[in-house]
């Protein structure tokens, strides 16, 4: 019994820490490291199998004069993002923050600045959450790449200088929202949480940050899962987080020569199809070595935003479609997103002057096409199927057009279970 109120009640705290994350739906992931310079991804020095010795020179060439934090957050800000996410080491372990146990630091070396503060104040100034990505693991260490059996010393001394480093991350920078880990695989090695004693680092992290919310990188579930390159949702009453690269490949740091990139269209259709799901979208940005952001991505961004300003209703503070709505409830059109008595149907392909679903089971009052200033007329049958009549020809929003039906109550599927189609 008592293990059982326990669970309920973490479960309770779970939901309470959970919901500013679950409302935003929508944030900007920011890789950015020495990586940068060569503009080949933050992959590199390991597909390049480039020396640590010859890797660290590029330290001495990383001055990034154009950067400024405010732009990188408003930029956010602007696409409609309400957080934000930094590699504050990637598995390079240059650190763009101030470490008393790593000279390998932007503080160290060329630009001598604490690139980590200088974006939390930024993002702090303008009300954006603050994420911190960091990679367990770290190339330079010798007992990474053979596995702590084979060499424990260093793999230790890789363990420790995460324990360190993240300490430092949850101390220095006042409050922090999200600790994003990443890296936290071994060769050969399954139980992984044992070898970098995430229990007592995550612990120590909930200590500092009571309210932070932390990945299931670090071998231990904690509050959220983070499909990479995919939307898929995970089990209801779970937080999950699809991150994702506006390019076609797997590489998240610049890329100079990258010119398959995802259309807007299809970054506010994976953004919709999440929050269908319950789910969060966190949308890579690599800036340029020098700090700033090409162009196509601030054009993608920048209309992301003017999308959400008219259709953000649909996806902030959204809810978890039910189970049991027929394609995601709304067949060849698109996808269905809902909160409380609103369902948002989400047109993707326009089906010209009447639009028709299957499978809903309450009584639609009234719809609307968001931004479009027109009641418009929905007829229903009582077998689940609704009709919205006298729809423009062509879709007002290129990207999607959201109808919102207001219905009778929470949305509710209708039920063809044994009627023969
Ligand atoms: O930080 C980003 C990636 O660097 C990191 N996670 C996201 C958020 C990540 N680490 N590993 N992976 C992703 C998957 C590994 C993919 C790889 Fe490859 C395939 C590594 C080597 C082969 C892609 C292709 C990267 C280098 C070559």
């Amino acid at each position: 019994m008592l293990i059982k109120w326990g669970w309920v009640m973490s479960q309770i705290s779970y939901k309470k820490r959970i919901k500013w994350f679950s409302d935003a739906r929508f944030g900007i992931f920011i890789h950015w490291g020495l990586y940068s310079i060569l503009g080949r991804g933050e992959w590199v020095m390991y597909v390049e199998r480039i020396s640590k010795e010859e890797y660290a020179k590029l330290a001495d060439k990383f001055n990034p004069t154009k950067f400024n934090a405010h732009k990188w957050v408003a930029l956010a800000k602007n696409a409609g993002a309400r957080y934000m996410v930094l590699t504050t080491r990637h598995h390079d372990g240059f650190c763009l923050f101030d470490s008393k146990v790593s000279n390998f630091t932007s503080v160290k070396t060329a630009a001598k600045r604490d690139f980590v503060r200088e974006y939390v104040n930024a993002a702090r100034k303008a009300g954006m959450r603050i994420g911190f990505y960091y990679s367990l693991l770290d190339w330079r260490f010798p007992g990474y790449h053979v596995g702590p059996k084979k060499d424990p010393i260093s793999f230790n001394a890789m363990v420790e200088q995460a324990h360190e480093q993240v300490k430092e991350l949850m101390t220095n920078y006042g409050k922090i929202d999200i600790l994003w880990y990443d890296g936290g695989w071994i060769p050969g090695i399954k139980d992984i949480a044992k070898y970098w004693r995430s229990k007592e680092l995550n612990k120590m992290v909930r200590k500092l940050q009571p309210h932070i919310i932390i990945n299931n990188r670090s071998g231990i579930a904690e509050d959220i899962d983070t499909p990479e390159q995919h939307v898929t949702a995970s089990k209801p009453g779970r937080a999950w987080e699809s991150c994702m690269t506006i390019g076609d490949s797997c590489g998240w740091g610049y890329i100079k020569h990258n010119p398959n990139l995802k259309s807007t269209t299809q970054l506010i259709q994976y953004l919709v199809t999440a929050a269908s799901g319950g789910g969060n979208y966190l949308l890579n940005v690599g800036p340029k070595p020098d700090g700033t952001i090409q162009k196509e991505f601030v054009d993608r961004l920048t209309e992301i935003g003017r999308w959400l300003k008219v259709n953000g209703e649909s996806i902030y503070g959204s809810d978890r479609i039910p189970p049991g709505f027929l394609w995601g409830g709304a067949g060849m059109l698109g996808v269905l997103t809902a909160k409380g008595r609103t369902l948002y149907l989400h047109v993707f392909r326009w089906p010209g002057s009447i639009a028709t679903i299957a499978g809903i089971k309450n009584k639609i009052l009234s719809a609307r096409i968001l931004g479009v200033n027109k009641k418009i007329k929905v007829e229903q049958t009582i077998d689940g199927k609704v009709f919205i009549k006298g729809l423009p020809e062509n879709p007002p929003d290129k990207h999607d057009t959201v109808i919102a039906l207001e219905l009778d109550g929470k949305p509710e599927p209708y039920s063809y279970d044994g009627i023969p189609l």
